[in-house]
């Protein structure tokens, strides 16, 4: 384990602490990032976590970056919940490719009481068994929700943000921010670690960018875990057209990151299969501990486990190691 450390973690930074942070000569800002990366974590680890969607397509939501939502003719073929036995034969794959942490993920734009909330729990129990990390993301929570997901052995649970709140109507018309927030709040509540981040590309301004990061940096606790997802421009979403954002300012926002919160499993997510070698090593220079190994994230592709052992040897990295099964 790393030393303890004197570089403080703080909830108070206003935006524009951050945008002078995000806006520093690159040296400087990697610099920084750096010193408090390895304060707090082993620059030289990474972890592996693996996404399965457990139910696809069909979602009511109209979030206007995701091939999943209803509202886009993407072509996504819809699928039902997923069974018990498959999930697990998936999660045990993930753990034997290397992964530490599981995260299963349903196109939903809330949990509804009942048989497939039933059938979510059991899998979170079944995953959590095989001594993995567990995380879901199944759209908006009641408390009670929370609760029983957290008695059953959730570690994590993620919901986005996606951007600040002044861009984030122009994405999304059938949730509002403050509905995030409350499912957010529910989570934390119950004692369920929060995975909390955003996606850059989407025509948002570098104010929107620092806005998400103080959201984000002023939680108390923050985050556990904290996406950072380029785009994945799908054909017949609104935002297919959207020009891919470039590995320097993936940089920048994950290096602005790392400073704000120190102890955060920040994760370079989505938008990897269109990054070189060279970007990706810069993103986890910049204090990214984390990525997404398989050949698919939940509905695109994704590098995969042979590409991320040839990367990971290239820069002398190795996966985090899973928990000790409990
Ligand atoms: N329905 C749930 C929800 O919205 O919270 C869970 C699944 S949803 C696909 C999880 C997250 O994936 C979204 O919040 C968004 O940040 C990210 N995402 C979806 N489509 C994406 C895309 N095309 N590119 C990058 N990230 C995307
Ligand atoms: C997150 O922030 N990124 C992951 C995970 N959380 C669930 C999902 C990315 C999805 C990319 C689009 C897709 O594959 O459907
Ligand atoms: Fe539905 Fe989640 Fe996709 Fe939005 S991001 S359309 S809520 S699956």
């Amino acid at each position: 384990m790393p030393e303890p450390t004197p570089i403080p973690i703080r909830h108070d930074w206003s935006d524009d602490e951050i945008r002078a942070l995000h806006d520093l000569p690159l040296p400087e800002l990697l610099f920084r990032a750096q010193t408090v990366h390895r304060a707090y974590h082993d620059p030289t680890r990474v972890q592996l976590c693996t996404l399965l969607s457990i139910k696809t397509g069909g979602c009511p939501e109209d979030c206007g970056y995701c091939p999943q939502s209803a509202h886009h003719p993407t072509g996504v073929e819809r699928q039902r919940l997923l069974d018990l036995a498959t999930v697990l034969a998936a999660a045990r794959a993930a753990r034997a490719s290397g992964s530490s942490r599981f995260c299963m993920g349903a196109a939903w734009r809330e949990v509804k009481d009942g048989p497939e909330f039933e059938r979510v729990l059991e899998m979170v129990r079944g995953v959590a068994e095989l001594g993995l990390e567990v995380c879901c993301t199944l759209g908006m929570l009641t408390g009670e929700q929370a609760e029983r997901l957290a008695a059953a052995g959730l570690t994590a649970y993620n919901h986005n943000l996606d951007t600040s709140p002044e861009f984030y109507d122009r994405i999304i018309s059938t949730r509002t921010y403050e509905d995030r927030l409350r499912t957010l709040e529910a989570v934390a509540r119950a004692g369920v670690s929060v995975c909390c981040g955003g996606i850059l590309g989407m025509g948002e301004s570098v104010d929107d960018r620092v806005a998400l990061l103080g959201t984000l940096a002023r939680m108390d606790p923050h985050p556990g875990s904290v996406p950072i997802n380029a785009l994945v421009a799908v054909a017949g979403t609104p935002l297919a057209d959207r020009p891919p954002v470039s590995g320097l300012e993936m940089a920048r926002a994950i290096a602005t990151a790392r400073i704000l919160m120190p102890r955060s499993f920040v994760r370079l997510s989505a938008g990897r299969t269109e990054m070189s070698d060279e970007t990706q090593a810069l993103c986890l220079l910049a204090g990214a501990n984390s990525i997404f190994a398989g050949e698919r994230l939940l509905t695109t592709p994704n590098p995969g486990v042979d590409a991320d052992a040839e990367l990971f040897a290239k820069l002398g990295l190795q996966p985090l190691p899973a928990p000790a099964v409990a």
